[in-house]
């Protein structure tokens, strides 16, 4: 020991090792990883996926490897904000919370005592997958004002009624049930791009001698890696998995036992699919008749077939019906029994919790209204802030989603967010294009900085997160920025007073026996929870036996509901249309984005800058690569620069998306082209259904 009396350290030693704290990855995307954060001094330093995490395994993708550049970005919105400049030109300047909210409150009380609480809209999505941020507190505070109720359809709502109606529950095949399949079919779903902590089971399951098909008119980098790709024309999977139908059970490949067991409807199932022989289905999907025929006889007589349709499926016309006769195929040949069969869609509806409780839907009993309120369509929100009345939208608060830049027909949802008398509020933590629509912007924290509780809707476990940050500036989370608003409306509800943990309690208050028994101090120890679907050890096996949830506990084919007919933004389509708008326009995810929430990095900038053509579309209106091209339709048009590669089949354009409007030329995206036609299910947005025309800029 040294005179001074204090042990003799090594100044290599004294450096202190980082702590590490956990966090769970509140992006929209099925993975919902489990992530562990490197704090040096207070300050992040380093995100890695968590090793433990039996889904997650040690790696995270691309983007959230970089959010720490994101959090730390000089860009941050750290104060509250008043507008000074003309809506969408972002001028703003910095206030107080207190007069942030007082004005806030100030005018919904105005606007709702004029005319009618159901003027307030809220408008949300899934910025943060968190259970509590994403629709907790707010669901509650909008249920006391009386506001109109928006129904949250942008994404997965025709898929989710398509595969309600066929299977009665939104769940399916477990993601480490893949590794035991022999084939996999990725149907319309981009697994590296956008799933990509299913690869790895995938990667096992070919070591073991499985195939990899995929079914999509983009050859994305999926595609590529597959061992077969099927290049279908947008919108006609309906008419595939019909015609998959017309050859198993024609050649009766189809599982007699499991069908006459646990499902109905299979002779009216068999007269439609009769009517779609393969040379019908090559006219009608673009795939090669032989190929269908080997398509289906693989998948029927393959052991265990297991298919992964992901939402870019859904996103057309017969988007929701196409999930619903998808969802019919493991039925048909039996597959729900084997572990590593089966479909995955979504696992999201096997979190029962007790959102009920968290959202307070009975609030509206005691809101100015004493009824429920009127329901609004997000995937029109076009519409609903210019035509809507009785009342008029005057009122619009946007939290977890940026509505000028994701919304379909952006030309009407713009002219109805710069109208002079709508009152905008925005909760962000950048100044995208809906914050230069605020009239008021809050600054929030993001998932690194606040509690919160998460399912997922690509796998079973329940996961907590707690501050792994702390909140920088004068950021507060969702849940805080609805409490206090609460607070200053006046509302004296005990709701408002509870903290994060009672709704995480109240959220866990469940009988429902995946969830019963889950409990926070479970959470907080363990981190992430596998839900109670199976024993311990045991793989789920949702439909081995029958037990579908439709009203007769069996898969329902319900043929006179299935059948085809081309999308009318299409090639099949309405003469008219195809005649001026010959190319259908596909803008599905960029592979390093989560639609517009990376938009202001330039690495996303650049991916979503592009439309990818194929040769044949390009040469006749002189187009190469690198070229400016202009794509337009009835609706509008939109800037982007060529990319011509054999990515995509011809009469298919595909823009990676989700571009920020302000960082394009003309300050538009291509949901200026997309339409707000709803899905045939769900009344979703039909964002996969659009046609348009390209042609180069002029220099
Ligand atoms: N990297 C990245 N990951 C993401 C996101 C992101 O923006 N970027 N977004 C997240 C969100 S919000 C969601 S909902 C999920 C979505 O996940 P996915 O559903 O996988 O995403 P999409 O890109 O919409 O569509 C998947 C594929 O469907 C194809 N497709 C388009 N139309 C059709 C069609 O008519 N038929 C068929 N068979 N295929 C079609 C597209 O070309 C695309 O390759 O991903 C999440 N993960
Ligand atoms: N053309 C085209 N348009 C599309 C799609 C497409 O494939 N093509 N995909 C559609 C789909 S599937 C979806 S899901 C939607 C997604 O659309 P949105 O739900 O709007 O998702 P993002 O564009 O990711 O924007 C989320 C915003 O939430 C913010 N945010 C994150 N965390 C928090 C928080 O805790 N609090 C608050 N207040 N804000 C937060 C982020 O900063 C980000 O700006 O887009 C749809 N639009
Ligand atoms: S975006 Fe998806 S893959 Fe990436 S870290 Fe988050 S949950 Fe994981
Ligand atoms: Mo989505």
């Amino acid at each position: 020991m040294p005179a001074s009396g204090k042990p003799e350290t090594h100044p290599t030693i004294i450096k202190e090792m980082p702590e590490v704290r956990h966090s769970v990855c509140a992006l929209d995307c099925p993975d919902t990883c489990s992530l562990l954060v490197n704090v040096d001094g207070g300050k992040g330093s380093h995100l890695r996926g968590d090793p433990t995490h039996p889904i997650t395994r040690g790696f995270l993708c691309g983007k959230v490897a970089r959010y720490l550049e994101r959090e730390y970005s000089p860009e941050r919105l750290l104060y509250p904000q008043k507008r000074i400049g003309s809506k969408g030109a972002g001028k703003f300047e910095r206030i107080s919370w207190d007069e942030a909210l007082g004005t806030i409150a100030v005018r919904l009380k105005s606007i709702s005592a004029d005319h009618g609480s159901e003027a307030i809209l809220p408008y949300s999505y899934a910025g943060t997958m968190g259970l509590l941020n994403g629709g907790g507190m707010d669901r509650r505070f909008f249920h006391r004002l009386g506001a109109s109720r928006l129904d949250r359809t942008i994404c997965s709502s025709a898929g989710g009624a398509g595969l309600a109606a066929m299977l009665g529950f939104k769940y399916g095949t477990e993601p480490e049930q893949f590794r035991h399949s022999k084939l996999i079919i990725a149907w319309g779903a981009n697994i590296l791009g956008n799933n990509v902590h299913l690869w790895p089971f995938i990667v096992d399951a070919r070591r073991n001698g499985a195939r990899l098909y995929t079914i999509d008119p983009v050859r994305n980098r999926t595609g590529r890696l597959s061992d077969k790709h099927f290049s279908i024309f947008p919108g006609s999977d309906l008419a595939l998995a019909l015609g998959l139908m017309h050859v198993i059970i024609g050649e009766n490949l189809h599982d007699a036992d499991y069908v006459a067991s646990y499902t109905e409807g299979f002779d009216a199932l068999k007269e439609l699919a009769a009517k779609y022989p393969p040379e019908r289905v090559e006219a009608l999907t673009g795939i090669d008749r032989a190929d269908v025929v080997s398509l289906a006889r693989e998948y029927a007589t393959t052991r265990p077939a297991v298919i992964r349709v992901n939402y870019g499926t859904q996103r057309s016309e017969r988007g929701g019906t196409a999930v619903r006769a998808i969802a019919a195929l493991p039925a048909l040949i039996g597959s729900w029994r084997e572990i590593g069969g089966g479909l995955q869609l979504s696992t999201s509806q096997s979190f029962r919790l007790n959102k009920e409780a968290l959202e307070m839907p009975e609030l509206q009993y005691v809101s100015p209204l004493r009824r429920e309120a009127r329901i609004v369509n997000m995937s029109e929100l076009g519409k609903a802030l210019t035509t809507l009345d009785h009342p008029a939208v005057k009122a619009m608060i946007v939290y977890n989603s940026n509505p000028a830049a994701i919304a379909p027909n952006q030309n009407l949802v713009l002219k109805g967010m710069r109208r002079e008398d709508l009152f905008t509020v925005v909760l962000e933590q950048f100044q995208t294009d809906t914050a230069d629509h605020a009239d008021i912007l809050l600054p929030v924290t993001t998932f690194l900085e606040h509690t919160d509780l998460y399912l997922a809707y690509g796998h079973y476990y329940l996961q907590l997160a707690r501050p792994a940050l702390p909140a920088p500036g004068e950021t507060k989370s969702n849940v805080e920025i609805f409490r206090f608003l609460a607070e200053r409306m006046g509302f004296e509800d005990q709701c408002f007073l509870d903290s994060e943990d009672d709704m995480i309690r109240t959220l866990l208050n469940s009988e429902h026996p995946f969830v019963k028994g889950i409990t926070i101090e479970q959470l907080e120890r363990e981190r992430s929870v596998r839900l109670n679907v199976s024993p311990e050890g045991q793989p789920f096996l949702p439909f081995a036996q029958g037990g579908f949830g439709t009203a007769s506990g069996k898969c329902n084919f319900h043929a006179e509901a299935l059948d085809y007919q081309p999308p009318t933004e299409s090639r099949l389509g309405a003469a008219e249309l195809r005649s001026k708008f010959p190319l259908e326009m596909i803008s599905a995810k960029s592979h390093d984005s989560m639609n517009s929430t990376f938009g202001n990095q330039s690495w996303t900038h650049r991916q979503t800058s592009v439309l990818l053509l194929n040769r044949a579309d390009a040469e006749p209106r002189g187009i190469t690569s690198g070229d400016r091209v202009r794509m337009f339709n009835a609706r509008g048009s939109c800037t982007l620069v060529a990319e011509v590669d054999g990515e995509v089949r011809s009469g298919v354009v595909c823009a990676p998306s989700v571009r920020w409007n302000k960082l394009s030329p003309d300050g538009l995206n291509v949901n200026v082209l997309t339409s707000d036609r709803l899905t045939d299910l769900g009344g979703g947005a039909t964002f996969y259904s659009c046609l348009v025309e390209v042609e180069k800029c002029g220099d």
